[in-house]
């Protein structure tokens, strides 16, 4: 009866309720197709960046994703592999990883992906049209084009204070293209303090081996410099499995006294992204970093003792997602956020979102792109839209089941949410007011 009375209410526009699991699926699809996505956490640099801003498929080939796999496939030792030529290298992955066998994994299928939106011939024996094609491509034409196949509308970089390469592009004072935003990375500063002191004393800043109160002074003013200069939307750290807090070491001592000071003092969130272990085997350099298991509790004593900071928080490992999404229950200031690396895999990302969806609601964020190289974002973001569709669809045919049919209005506020708000909100970009009147979503 409830049903039919809803029915009729549907208008010949396709505005109306979605009361049919044909119709709701066509506007799941449609309006998760069509909502532009703010990417939190990439590896891309603006183009003010120069050499740092990769894209192309040499570089796309060379992605440390596929370096894992091709010792997989190929003989070649590590130490050989990292004395070709950039060229060479892409050579060796596209002949052993998508001629001689069927690019089947996750990371191989990207590139197919990107090649076929662009038109290529993805069953070339060689990277000659390739690589014809990149080359009459203009940097800015190409960058417009991939930001709109990929909808995606602004994306943040992750960066280095202590890159010499990048700090040159900060200090220049060259304004950065608007739709790139700043995170200050802080991971050579927690986790390899003997490595960032002498780097830091380079820049001006008297911080010392030991940490006295005249080293966490000093770090301060690195950062609240480092914040002036970059205006990042928030500080973030990757952290080992291992990783305990309180702790009564450099790492420890700098987050409770430098940084979480600096985040309330700036109002600005605290990206974790917990559970990496680096150089599992440091013959793959950059393709040689593993995972483990951490501890969550970690998490919800620094959101509990810091309840004026907001946290951003993605774990690596599959075992920590339920806890997280616990926790995220218990604490307002915590966001979850992603589908971190070796979790951004399909049948990972649909497991990892339903459960989102059924303890949280659409308060968390479903996924970064990580993307290191331009074009990644054409894949990477066509191949999240479709399952977080699949995802969002099933929990609107069961709302539906229980009584309430969803209006079109309503999937567009939480796309919305999940694709750009809910992070827009978090940094202070935007009051959520008028994220959802952009979304054209009126009274429900
Ligand atoms: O620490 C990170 O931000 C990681 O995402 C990277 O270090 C990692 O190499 C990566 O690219 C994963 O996607
Ligand atoms: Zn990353």
């Amino acid at each position: 009866m409830m049903i039919k009375q809803i029915d009729d209410a549907i208008s010949e526009d396709g505005a109306g309720v979605a009361t049919d699991a044909r119709r709701l699926r066509r506007h799941v699809d449609e309006v998760m197709a069509a909502t532009p996505v703010m990417d939190l956490h990439t590896h891309l640099y603006a183009p003010q960046f120069g050499e740092l801003n990769l894209w192309g498929i040499d570089e796309l080939l060379n992605y440390h994703y596929l370096i894992a796999e091709v010792f997989r496939s190929s003989s070649i030792t590590p130490e050989k592999f990292w004395r070709l030529s950039k060229t060479e290298q892409a050579d060796l992955i596209w002949r052993a990883l998508f001629v001689e066998q069927t690019p089947l994994s996750e990371a191989t299928r990207g590139v197919i992906a990107v090649m076929s939106t662009l038109g290529l011939d993805t069953r070339a024996k060689d990277l000659r049209e390739a690589r014809e094609f990149f080359r009459a491509q203009s940097a800015d034409d190409y960058l417009e084009r991939v930001l709109k196949l990929s909808n995606v509308s602004e994306i943040v970089m992750t960066n280095d204070p202590l890159d010499e390469i990048e700090t040159q592009t900060w200090r220049s004072g060259v304004e950065i293209d608007g739709r790139f935003h700043a995170a200050l990375r802080l991971d050579r500063v927690l986790n390899s303090w003997a490595d960032a002191v002498p780097c830091m004393n380079a820049q001006g800043y008297q911080v010392q081996d030991q940490i006295d109160e005249r080293t966490i002074s000093e770090a301060r003013r690195f950062l609240d410099d480092w914040i002036a200069r970059m205006k990042p939307l928030y500080l973030g750290v990757s952290l080992p499995d291992d990783f305990a807090y309180p702790e009564e070491t450099a790492r420890g001592r700098l987050l409770r006294d430098a940084v979480l000071p600096t985040c309330r003092e700036h109002d600005l969130p605290l990206a974790l992204m917990i559970g990496v272990r680096r150089r599992v085997n440091p013959a793959l350099r950059i393709a040689g970093d593993g995972l483990g298991r951490a501890d969550v509790s970690v998490v919800t004593r620094l959101c509990a003792e810091n309840a004026d900071v907001r946290f951003l928080v993605t774990f690596l490992s599959r075992e920590n997602q339920h806890e997280l999404c616990v926790a995220a229950r218990k604490f307002s200031n915590l966001m979850p956020f992603g589908c971190w690396w070796f979790l951004n895999n399909a049948s990972i990302i649909s497991e990892i979102t339903r459960e989102r969806l059924e303890m949280l609601g659409t308060s968390f964020i479903p996924q970064h792109s990580d993307a290191r190289v331009l074009d990644q974002l054409i894949y990477k973001w066509k191949h999240t839209r479709l399952l977080i569709a699949d995802a969002l669809y099933e929990s609107y045919e069961g709302l539906l089941r229980d009584g309430r049919a969803v209006t079109r209005g309503e999937i567009e506020r939480d796309a919305m949410r999940l694709f750009n708000g809910n992070f827009r909100r978090w940094v202070g970009l935007d009051a959520i007011e008028k994220i959802e009147t952009s979304a054209g979503v009126h009274a429900a």
